[in-house]
C-alpha cells in the first residue's frame, strides 16, 4: 500500500471513533437546581447547598456550601475538623473542586486548615495552578486568610490511641466517609466538590483519591459530574470519575457507567474484592445513577424542596 493511500485508510478509521464519542447532547435540566452528595451526613449537607441556591449562589457555590458542612463538624470522624488520623496521630485533608467551565482546585495532604474544600476554590480561582500539596498548600490557605487550627479532636485523639495499641490495618469502609458532592444549578451548568480526611491512620504523606481531578470527582459541563468514595488507590488506578463521565457520553445510563467503572475494579481484583468503592453520577439531563461494589451505599438527592436519602445494594 502506498503512503499516501495508507493516510487515506487511517483517517477514515479515525473519523469513525470521533463521531461515536463526540458527545450526548442531553437535554439540559433546568429551573430545576439539584445536590447529590454521598453518605447520610449529605442529607443535613445537601440543606446548606440549598440555601447557597436560595441566595442566588450557582452550581460551584452550593456544592463547596455542602462540602464545608461535614468539614465544619468537629464529631464527623472522616472529613475536615474531627478526621481521624495517620499514623502519625497527624489529621491531613484532601479536597477538590471542578466548575461548568472544566476549571479545577485541589489541596492535598493539607494539615491545620479546617475547609480544605475552600481552599481548594482558591487555588482554582486565584492561582494559575490546579493542585497544591502539604506545607505550600498550607502556606497558601494562610496567606488567603484562612485561620490555622489544631483539627485533632479529643474523641479522634482517642480512637487513634485505641488504635495504636493493635495497628490493625482498616480499610476506608471500616471507619470512613467521604463527602462528594454533584450539583446542578437552575441555568443546568454543573459543578461538584469532594473533601475528605482520608484512610484513617494511613502513612504520614498518602494522599488519596479524593483531590485527585479524574479520579474523586469529575465535571463534565456536555455530559454530567461523577464523584466517588471509599478505597482510593483503586479509584486512582482505574482514573474512576473521569472514567464514568466518559462512558455516559458514550451513551451509558448513569448507573450503568457506574456499574462498568466498577466491574474493572472487579475484574483486576478477580471477582472478589474486599473493599469498597461507590459512585454517585448525576447527568447533564438531571438523571442520577449510582452504584457500589459491595454491602450498600447511602446517598442523598436533593431536588427543589426535596431532599431524599437513598440506598444502593453492592453489585456483589
Ligand atoms: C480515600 N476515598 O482517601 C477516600 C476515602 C473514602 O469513604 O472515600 N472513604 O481513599
Amino acid at each position: 500500500m502506498k503512503r499516501r493511500d495508507f493516510l487515506k485508510t487511517s483517517a477514515v478509521g479515525l473519523a469513525a471513533p470521533s463521531a461515536v464519542f463526540s458527545g450526548t447532547n442531553y437535554k439540559t435540566n433546568k429551573n430545576n437546581p439539584m445536590l447529590v452528595s454521598t453518605w447520610p451526613f449529605g442529607l443535613i449537607a445537601n440543606k446548606a447547598g440549598l440555601e447557597a441556591y436560595q441566595n442566588g449562589g450557582n452550581a460551584m457555590d452550593a456544592a463547596e456550601a455542602v462540602a464545608r458542612v461535614p468539614e465544619g463538624d468537629p464529631n464527623e470522624l472522616s472529613v475536615g475538623w474531627g478526621g481521624l488520623p495517620d499514623e502519625q496521630g497527624k489529621v491531613t485533608l484532601d479536597a477538590c473542586v471542578m466548575d461548568s467551565t472544566g476549571n479545577a482546585g485541589s489541596v492535598a495532604f493539607l494539615q491545620n486548615i479546617k475547609h480544605p474544600v475552600s481552599v481548594a476554590r482558591k487555588v482554582m480561582e486565584d492561582t494559575k495552578h490546579v493542585m497544591l500539596v502539604g506545607e505550600g498548600a498550607r502556606q497558601f490557605a494562610v496567606s488567603q486568610g484562612f485561620e490555622e487550627m489544631d483539627l485533632l479532636t479529643d474523641k479522634a485523639k482517642k480512637a487513634w490511641e485505641k488504635w495504636k495499641k493493635t495497628r490493625k490495618e482498616m480499610t476506608p469502609h471500616e471507619t470512613h466517609d467521604t463527602i462528594a458532592v454533584l450539583a446542578q444549578d437552575e441555568n443546568g451548568d454543573l459543578a461538584g466538590a469532594c473533601t475528605t480526611s482520608g484512610w484513617a491512620y494511613k502513612l504520614h504523606g498518602r494522599v488519596g483519591d479524593s483531590p485527585i481531578i479524574g479520579a474523586g470527582l469529575y465535571v463534565d459541563n456536555e455530559v454530567g459530574a461523577v464523584g466517588c468514595t471509599g478505597l482510593g488507590e483503586e479509584v486512582i488506578k482505574s482514573t474512576g470519575s473521569f472514567l464514568v463521565v466518559e462512558l455516559m457520553r458514550q451513551g451509558y445510563d448513569p448507573t450503568a457507567a457506574c456499574e462498568e467503572a466498577l466491574k474493572r475494579i472487579i475484574k483486576r481484583h478477580n471477582g472478589n474484592p474486599d473493599f469498597q468503592v461507590a459512585y454517585i453520577a448525576l447527568r447533564k439531563d438531571g438523571k442520577v445513577g449510582t452504584a457500589c461494589l459491595k454491602w450498600s451505599f447511602e446517598y442523598a438527592v436533593a431536588r427543589g424542596e426535596k431532599n431524599k436519602l437513598y440506598k444502593t445494594k453492592g453489585m456483589l
